[in-house]
């Protein structure tokens, strides 16, 4: 596994966690392709894995139009975080509730008594929100306690949360000590020691900083920078221990070079002796595997394209191998529909579509019945006749087998081999 750990789609924000059924999860929002800048950013996938190796995309738990209160035009679901409290998950997401979006910031939280799916929303927590207030961050300490953080704009402010996680026990208060905060505050506790991260406000390419204490609503005492420029204008990160092992998850714009499509990737995170931090070395190889990496699908079901699925000036041929696979992509309307799709008993299924390239970024538009996931990426192959690409995305699908794929091109060349549908166990 490289770094951008997640390729297929645009994804920003990453919060990780380490939940009792020993998976790490990633809660990340999604810079949804064709970018609009960050208005358009919507629908929040998961991602879990147990060998930091193999990512499992758990599909989408939440999006602005599941949100009564929100936005009258959507967009704007920026950087979550999830809690876990006493059998339920607590995912925390900022959204406008007007369409004046900076003044009206409200932070939302829905529930599930799974970690990456059946969310529902719930609300916002009153007393929260307003101008540029976004990025909440829930820590819960060892005593059970939960603590809220959030901000943006410079200030960042930090809170204990009520026993129901969904409204605030006192009053929210500054978090005094950080040095240049700007946005993406997350807590972690290690040796007894709280650590605050968060974005500061280094011109066009932000960095990571961090302060400690001894108390989780501070005063912080700032230690530093730890996470230099990744080449991206936002950043955004957060720390978890695995497997006895430290990490940082944060975003970069390796695969698109534009800040409104960014990746997230991860790298190892060591400390000193005293608790300080290293500076993180950003590497393209990322970490190593910590285990064997099982991925939890119940069924897996392989679909190959003939003559009567293509159409648009897409064609069926033959490779030099004798492989039969759908070429011609590159023109606008061209297109190859899988019906009679397998959804078994609906829920959520993998697709995962095995091309080859020579384009640094060639694309699909993928429709799922009547919902258009927008565009995937298919990063190059090296060649055309090199078929070890595969882009992947967790969709809903019907019961039954009547669920319609259709994979749109004129974004680049490429080459379909088959797609394969993995459903999820729920
Ligand atoms: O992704 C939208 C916003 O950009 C986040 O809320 C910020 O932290 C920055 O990453």
């Amino acid at each position: 596994m490289t770094n951008p750990i997640i390729t297929s789609i645009f994804t920003a924000d990453p919060s990780a966690h380490v939940w009792e059924d020993g998976r790490i999860y990633i809660y990340a929002s999604h810079d949804m392709d064709p970018a609009k800048g960050c208005d358009l950013m919507d629908r929040y996938h998961v991602f879990s894995s147990d060998d930091l190796v193999n990512w499992v995309d758990e599909g989408e738990i939440l999006s602005s139009k599941d949100v009564a209160w929100g936005r009258p035009e959507g967009g704007f679901m920026w950087a979550p975080d999830c809690a876990y409290k006493n059998g339920t998950y607590y995912f925390y997401y900022p959204h406008p509730s007007e369409s004046d979006w900076n003044q009206s910031w409200k932070i939302g939280v829905a529930t599930s008594q799974k970690p990456a799916s059946g969310f529902t929303d719930q609300g916002y927590i009153p007393g929260l929100g307003g101008f540029a207030m976004i990025d909440p961050c829930v820590f819960v300490d060892e005593d059970e306690c939960a603590y809220m953080y959030y901000g943006g704009g410079g200030h960042c402010q930090g809170g204990e949360l009520a026993e129901d996680m969904m409204s605030l026990k006192g009053d929210m208060r500054t978090m005094e000590g950080l040095e240049d905060f700007h946005e993406a505050a997350w807590v972690f506790k290690r040796n007894g020691l709280y650590y605050m991260t968060y974005a500061d406000n280094f011109k066009d390419n932000n960095r990571m900083r961090y302060a400690i204490s001894k108390d989780p609503l501070g005063p912080w005492t700032y230690k530093g920078i730890f996470l230099e420029p990744t080449g991206c204008s936002t950043t955004h990160g957060s720390v978890a221990e695995y497997k006895g092992q430290w990490y940082l998850f944060y975003h970069n714009q390796e695969i698109s070079g534009r800040g409104n499509l960014r990746s997230i990737c991860m790298d190892n995170l060591h400390f000193n002796q005293d608790g300080t931090i290293q500076t993180v070395i950003q590497t393209k190889e990322g970490v190593k595997a910590v285990g064997e990496g099982t991925v939890p699908y119940k069924s897996k079901k392989t679909y190959a394209a003939s003559e009567s699925m293509v159409r648009g000036g897409a064609v069926i041929e033959k490779t030099e191998t004798g492989e039969t696979v759908v070429n011609n992509f590159h023109i606008a309307g061209s297109y190859c529909l899988f019906d009679r799709v397998e959804g078994a008993n609906g829920g959520r299924g993998t697709i995962a579509i095995h091309y080859a390239t020579e384009e640094s970024l060639a694309k699909l538009e993928l429709i799922v019945n009547d919902t258009n996931y927008s565009l995937l990426n298919t990063p190059s192959t090296g060649s055309m006749m090199n078929f070890t690409g595969c882009a992947t995305i967790t969709v809903n699908l019907k019961p039954g087998n009547e669920n319609v794929i259709t994979l749109l091109g004129g974004y680049g060349e490429l080459r379909l081999s088959f797609i394969t549908v993995c459903l999820l166990h729920d």
